[in-house]
């Protein structure tokens, strides 16, 4: 302050207009004081990532298991494969609601909790998706039900159950904490994908008005009456048509940190013939994310993506990077590397693994300057 008041006007002003013509320092990322100082720094911390043009990469069960191997100590396929962990975790809650001890892919969540406070001490940064049994149907995520969401909210004959259930959320978040009595901060995606139309929270069976109640009884639970300071919320949707798509269950802004979607690379036999649209669709969802997070002072991610059984051997540099160069998010997240399903007999996993066919490439995206994978991270995500 006392240097500023010090200099010449005009000086100043070239100084500011400087600033804004580089698009750096518009935004500094700060979380409200109802979050821990821990989440604060990492969130800050993010942002300076994201400032830099820097991508963070993700994976989702990265050290529970791999395409040809479950549960060995310290293994991950990325590792595998680049010599560096990803940059990001991400974990799954669904069944923790039903007291299960494991998750819907099977993965223990003492486990899990195990994996997330030791990703945390080595300055890695931690995601969590839910994908929510219905609660008024009994079936699963992918129940589509009209009437479940109003059914959970204030009045509705579930609502007792579906606090309940958010409990449980909390206490698994709440259980997130390092040896030294610090809360992990996590990034959580409650109500993901909700432009699609294939979960009881999507667009198709409940009313914007409802999806936002939806998240504002999630935040008021988990961050108001259970107190707990460590939750960094993200917003996402699935693919999404415009930025007044992308925005019509927007929830009260104050209670989003990070806004995102989700979108993969589909084609009929690996041929690749999907490319050209993945790419032409993304860069334009990319760009109205980013000027979207811009405007809301929110940081941008692209929380799922990838190609199943990446086909094509240079999809790494040849499709994912130069989408990220042109349109860098503070972070991206591949799916889970599940190997054979054992209900379709089909792969089903979207990181490489050592000897695949796009190991190389993977490699050589890892080593570009705009990729940051786990090993530069230190404290919270410190940015270096
Ligand atoms: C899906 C698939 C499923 C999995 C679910 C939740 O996209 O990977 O096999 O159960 O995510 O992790």
């Amino acid at each position: 302050m006392r240097l500023i008041q010090r200099l010449p006007f005009f000086i100043l002003i070239i100084l500011l207009n400087g600033m804004h013509l580089s698009g750096e320092a518009q935004h500094t990322y700060v979380l409200d004081t109802l979050r821990s100082t821990t989440a604060r720094a990492l969130y800050a911390n993010m942002g300076k990532w994201y400032t830099q043009q820097k991508v963070l990469i993700g994976h989702q069960d990265d050290l529970a298991y791999g395409v040809h191997w479950e549960y060995e100590a310290g293994r991950s396929d990325i590792k595998e494969v680049t010599g560096a962990y990803p940059a990001v975790f991400g974990w799954e809650l669904g069944n923790i609601e039903l007291d299960s001890t494991r998750n819907l892919d099977k993965v223990p969540f003492p486990f899990m909790r195990k994996s997330i406070i030791e990703a945390f001490e080595k300055g890695s940064i931690v995601t969590l998706s839910w994908h929510a049994n219905n609660p008024l149907t009994g079936k699963s995520a992918w129940d589509p039900a009209a009437g479940t969401v109003a059914s959970i909210l204030p009045g509705g004959s579930r609502h007792p159950l579906f606090i309940q259930w958010l409990n449980k959320i909390a206490d698994f978040i709440g259980s997130l904490t390092t040896t030294n009595g610090q809360a992990v901060p996590v990034l959580f995606r409650p109500w993901h994908e909700l432009t699609g139309n294939w979960f009881w929270w999507c667009q198709n069976v409940c009313t914007p008005q409802e999806f936002k109640q939806l998240w504002a009884v999630t935040v008021h639970e988990l961050q108001h009456k259970r107190g707990l300071k460590n939750i960094i919320w993200v917003y996402n949707t699935a693919e999404f048509s415009s930025p007044a798509h992308f925005l019509e269950r927007y929830p009260q802004s104050s209670t989003v940190d990070i806004v995102s979607f989700d979108s993969y690379q589909y084609d009929n036999a690996g041929t690749g013939s999907g490319t050209a649209s993945y790419v032409k669709d993304n860069e334009q969802r990319l760009q109205q994310l980013r000027s979207i997070a811009d405007s809301l002072g929110k940081l941008p991610a692209f929380a799922e993506t990838g190609y199943e059984t990446i086909p094509l051997v240079n999809w790494w540099t040849g499709t994912l990077l130069p989408l990220l160069q042109q349109h860098p998010v503070s972070y991206v997240v591949l799916w889970r590397n599940a190997g054979k399903m054992p209900n379709t007999g089909k792969m089903h996993y979207y990181a490489p693994y050592p000897g695949h066919p796009s190991a190389k490439d993977f490699i050589q995206f890892f080593s570009s300057p705009t990729i940051v994978f786990g090993n530069k991270l230190s404290h919270a995500g410190t940015y270096q």
